[in-house]
């Protein structure tokens, strides 16, 4: 469930907000960062996949050297769908692209979302700017430490402690210096003392965030 990454192997290491297929903006987005592929490190708080144009691109990014995500409910939608054998859950929540694939396509975005099943829940990195903690949706517990059990469902999908901070009853989370979360598109970033919800919504007309860290 918890991946550790070391900050010091990379020059600059940048979180981005929910890809969603975007694959060519994102290049964009890096390339007007001067992101360098042999020095710099992106990692991603999850849903690389679905609604936008280029899935299958998104997920290749897996394999990159300079790319590292934490799984988003997104992905596992996709593999509970090959697992269950059903996927209604998944197509209504942008997932059709799958089935529109050819043949050849959809083999290799199979073997890509099966690389899926190794993505981390919660990655921590030590950087520049001190303890980061990297999750979809949500970190549920008050304290971080590392591999504590939690529960993966709320790290994939809960929305409540944002909605607390948005009605002015968050409740933070210690145990880090920085935690980064996803999930829901929001019309800018918001920063709750160490906590950070970085989905702007790109896929959704909003625009992608990333954040450098180091
Ligand atoms: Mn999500």
């Amino acid at each position: 469930m918890y991946q550790r990454i070391e900050g010091g192997m990379w020059r600059h290491v940048w979180v981005v907000s929910d890809i969603h297929g975007c694959y060519q903006w994102l290049m964009d987005e890096l390339k007007r960062r001067h992101f360098n592929p042999y020095e710099d490190l992106l990692i991603s708080v999850g849903d690389v996949i679905d609604r936008g144009p280029d899935s299958v691109k998104c997920l290749q990014l897996i394999h990159e050297k300079w790319f590292r995500a934490v799984r988003g409910n997104h992905e596992q939608m996709a593999l509970d769908s090959l697992d269950n054998n059903d996927f209604s859950l998944w197509t209504m929540n942008g997932g059709i692209w799958f089935s529109h694939l050819e043949r050849d396509q959809q083999q290799l975005a199979l073997s890509l979302l099966n690389a899926c099943r190794d993505l981390p829940h919660i990655i921590e990195i030590t950087c520049a700017n001190g303890l980061n903690v990297i999750a979809h949706a949500d970190y549920p517990a008050a304290e971080y430490r590392w591999q504590k059990p939690v529960s993966p469902q709320r790290v994939l999908w809960n929305r409540d402690r944002l909605m607390g901070f948005m009605v002015g009853k968050g409740e933070g989370i210690s145990g880090a210096d920085h935690f980064w979360f996803g999930h829901t598109p929001l019309d800018r970033r918001y920063d709750f003392n160490n906590l950070h919800y970085i989905d702007t919504g790109a896929v959704f007309d909003g625009y992608f965030t990333l954040a450098q860290l180091q």
